[in-house]
């Protein structure tokens, strides 16, 4: 079950306040509830942040250490020193690299660029600087976004006689390196902590060059989105800049990476470019990304354009393919706590932390993936955003060697012997620390939509952008029934929702179709965009999900029979444990106390819920699961065939129409007094009936139309026979090639000799009479 969280609920003073600033703004109450909500309070600050530019960009003098820096490069640009600057492999550091050479080169200092590889780990290590003393015997070593924990290193860069000067972004350690530190988060009187390591380069290129520096703001616009800095303040103002200049004319090396995509935005940046650029890293190749970034070769350019895409395809399908593995152990092992753990032997390092963000979504859970080296196990920790991953494992830190990192995600090494140990630790210290709700998948609306989506309100939000961490494009619920919801073509995975309050795309939301089409009430939760098309503008919403409300019971009665039905075709006998109701009721309960993961309750009938005090707290989900997590579910209706073998305990309230479920390894455990099949059960089925049935059928060819059977029934409903003799009848009879449906029809095909007793369907449900 998928939560609905609202991003912010207003006291009545914030209401009024929200009021009359959107009055003196001209802006929606929405929209100026959204901007309150994410920190802008006053006039001027929302003035500030719907209209981003350089003017806001701040002095990079204000920032402790950055005249002595301009003053020791300057003093450097004299004497002729040897420069280095050490970066890193990620698109943040590789950003910062070429801001700081190029202004470097403009200055006119010629430097010698460092980037490790991945394998010889983050920030600064004596190999590499032995290396690079070996090869340029540097003056002057200068960090970008790394040094600030290698206090250690630049004192034995000191010894060896050249001066260093760090630039970085990260928290501050307890022992700060003794040389000219350029560092936001430092106490100084430089307002806005959040830079990345391209963003602090890019301070100290202005304060080289002043203003002419302006034109790598594109390169600092990539760094600050990969690199997950929240877009708000400074950044906000560089991301919009960047974004400005790489629209107007992208450098080569952009738009060679670009491809066919025109249209750049910040979500561009984010999964197009930086991916790519962090593909070299994770390959083993960061080089490559750096030497793109600083060439001034077309040819060049464009063939390290194209080794970068191939690369970032190579690691998709690596990433893939070590998802499906990951995921095959967990599942096998069974991820029953609070926190998702799993070690490979011969996985990509440089990927497991892609794959632990994937599962940790995927299982609303913090996920820690490890890769074993001998008896050490080195991993990537990723958390779900109501979870704080670093303070877990600060917690645990007995069981671990060595861990860094921040809330959302943490490098991690653990001993092999230690694995268990910080699984179990974690996971009480997550049961202590976290309520249940904190680990159901949410999704965050900024507002309520009913009725047509307002105009002024689509326009506004494209205002708010550039989007991305912690300025998401706002989300908006609607309330919705039955719904005209159709693939986008034939065999689509993407569906189209016509009219309505918006016409809606929903793009994979295939699995959700029966859900959409049916009359129970439910929430689409959308996001909404303006496009133009020929001088008009039109207004299109984009489904992220839908939610089943988990009470309305009674309007998919027909939806949920024809799965009944449907169901018969595909029996299975998995072995099962019979209980009684009292013990069936016992059984849940134990379980759900023992565990909040692993349990699926499933019911074909929402009254029956009543009868069972252990499910009636459970928000159900209906026809099929909304998550993967896991977490313990009710399911109501499920649709023939749906996958429950992640689960470890499956439990029937009635006995099914049939055991058409994927229940895997589970324990299956059914209510043996209630019937689930009570309809079919009663259904005149007889060969006279049937005929009867087909007969009508067949004269009322031309009007068998809907989206499935149980429509058509519906729409035929003044023939005379019970909807549910009508959907009996019809999937018999397709079942038979009596019946064709396709394209929203049913026809009858004719000339076609059989038997009753052919069909799979006919046959399961008179075994269910007998
Ligand atoms: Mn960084």
């Amino acid at each position: 079950v998928k939560r609905i969280v609202r991003e912010f609920e207003l006291t009545s003073t914030e209401k009024q306040t929200v009021r009359a600033l959107s009055r003196q703004i001209g802006i929606t109450e929405t929209t100026a509830g959204i901007l309150f909500a994410r920190g802008m309070d006053t006039e001027e600050k929302m003035r500030r942040f719907l209209a981003p530019s350089r003017e806001n960009f701040l002095s990079p003098f204000l920032m402790k250490g950055m005249r002595e820096a301009a003053a020791l490069i300057g003093r450097a640009k004299e004497e002729e020193w040897r420069i280095v600057v050490f970066g890193d492999y990620d698109a943040d550091g590789i950003g910062a690299l070429s801001i700081l050479s190029r202004a470097l080169r403009r200055f006119g200092v010629e430097p010698y660029l460092y980037v490790p590889e991945r394998s010889d780990g983050y920030g600064m290590n004596r190999n590499a600087i032995d290396a690079i003393f070996d090869e340029c015997l540097p003056d002057l070593f200068i960090t970008v976004d790394c040094g600030i924990s290698n206090a250690e290193e630049v004192k034995y860069i000191q010894e060896q006689g050249a001066y260093v000067i760090v630039t970085d972004h990260h928290e501050l350690p307890d022992i700060l390196p003794d040389c000219i530190v350029v560092n936001p988060k430092l106490k100084d009187d430089y307002p806005y902590d959040n830079l990345c390591g391209a963003g602090v380069a890019f301070k100290l290129a202005v304060a080289l060059l002043g203003e002419s520096a302006y034109d790598l703001l594109d390169f600092c616009a990539l760094s600050t989105v990969a690199d997950s800095v929240p877009l708000l303040g400074e950044n906000r103002d560089i991301v919009a800049e960047g974004l400005k200049l790489i629209q107007s004319k992208p450098r080569l090396a952009f738009s060679a990476l670009m491809g066919k995509q025109t249209e750049i935005t910040a979500q561009t940046l984010a999964f197009t470019l930086a991916p790519r650029i962090n593909a070299a890293g994770r390959m083993g190749n960061a080089r490559a990304a750096l030497d793109l970034f600083t060439s001034e070769d077309e040819d060049e350019i464009l063939a390290l354009a194209a080794k970068l895409n191939e690369y970032n395809g190579e690691r998709q399908k690596l990433c893939d393919e070590l998802y499906e593995r990951a995921r095959a152990r967990i599942l096998a092992e069974g991820a029953y706590e609070n926190v998702v753990m799993v070690a490979g032997e011969d996985w990509q390092s440089g990927l497991v932390g892609i794959v632990a963000a994937r599962i940790a979504e995927e299982f609303s859970r913090p996920a820690l993936l490890f890769v074993r080296h001998g008896d050490m196990l080195r991993g990537s920790a990723r958390s779900i955003e109501s979870v704080n991953i670093f303070d877990a494992l600060k917690n645990c830190s007995q069981y671990i060697e060595e861990f860094g990192g921040h809330a959302q995600a943490a490098g991690v090494n653990v001993r092999a012997d230690e694995f268990e140990h910080l699984k179990r630790a974690l996971d009480e210290y997550l049961a202590a620390h976290y309520q249940r709700e904190d680990f159901l998948p949410s999704l965050c609306v900024s507002g309520e939509i009913d009725g047509a989506f307002p105009d002024q309100l689509a326009r506004e939000i494209n205002l708010l952008e550039p989007f991305g961490v912690g300025n998401r494009r706002p989300m908006f619920a609607m309330q919705a029934g039955k719904l005209n919801a159709n693939p986008v073509k034939v065999a689509s995975p993407h569906i189209s929702i016509d009219g309505g309050a918006l016409d809606c795309m929903y793009f994979w939301g295939e699995k959700d179709l029966h859900l959409l089409r049916s009359d129970v009430h439910k929430t689409l939760v959308f996001e909404c965009n303006v496009s133009k098309f020929r001088g008009r503008e039109y207004l299109k919403g984009f489904v992220r999900a839908v939610v089943y409300d988990g009470m309305s019971g009674d309007e998919y009665s027909l939806d949920s029979f024809l799965n009944e039905v449907l169901s018969l075709k595909y029996a299975k006998t998995p072995a099962t444990e019979l209980l009684s109701a009292e013990e069936t009721d016992r059984r849940i309960a134990q379980l759900r106390k023992e565990c909040a993961y692993g349990l699926c309750v499933v019911s074909y009938q929402r009254e029956r819920i009543s009868q069972f005090p252990s499910v009636t707290d459970m928000a159900a989900d209906l026809f099929s699961l909304s998550s993967r997590s896991i977490g313990n579910a009710l399911l109501l209706s499920p649709t023939a065939g749906s996958d429950l073998s992640a689960f470890r305990h499956v439990i029937y309230l009635e006995t099914p129409p049939s055991y058409t479920l994927d229940t895997g390894n589970a324990h299956v455990t059914v209510c043996n007094e209630y019937c689930g099949y009570e309809r079919i059960r009663t259904l005149p089925i007889g060969r006279e009936d049937m005929l009867e049935v087909f007969a009508t059928l067949r004269s009322a060819e031309g009007r068998l139309a809907g989206a499935d059977f149980a429509e058509v029934a519906r729409n035929i409903m003044p023939l005379g026979f019970s909807c549910e003799r009508v959907i009996f009848a019809l999937a018999v009879f397709e079942e038979l090639g009596l019946v064709s449906f396709a394209n929203g029809q049913a026809r009858i095909v004719r000339g076609i000799k059989t038997d009753l007793t052919h069909s799979v369907i006919y046959n399961a449900a008179c075994k269910l009479q007998a």
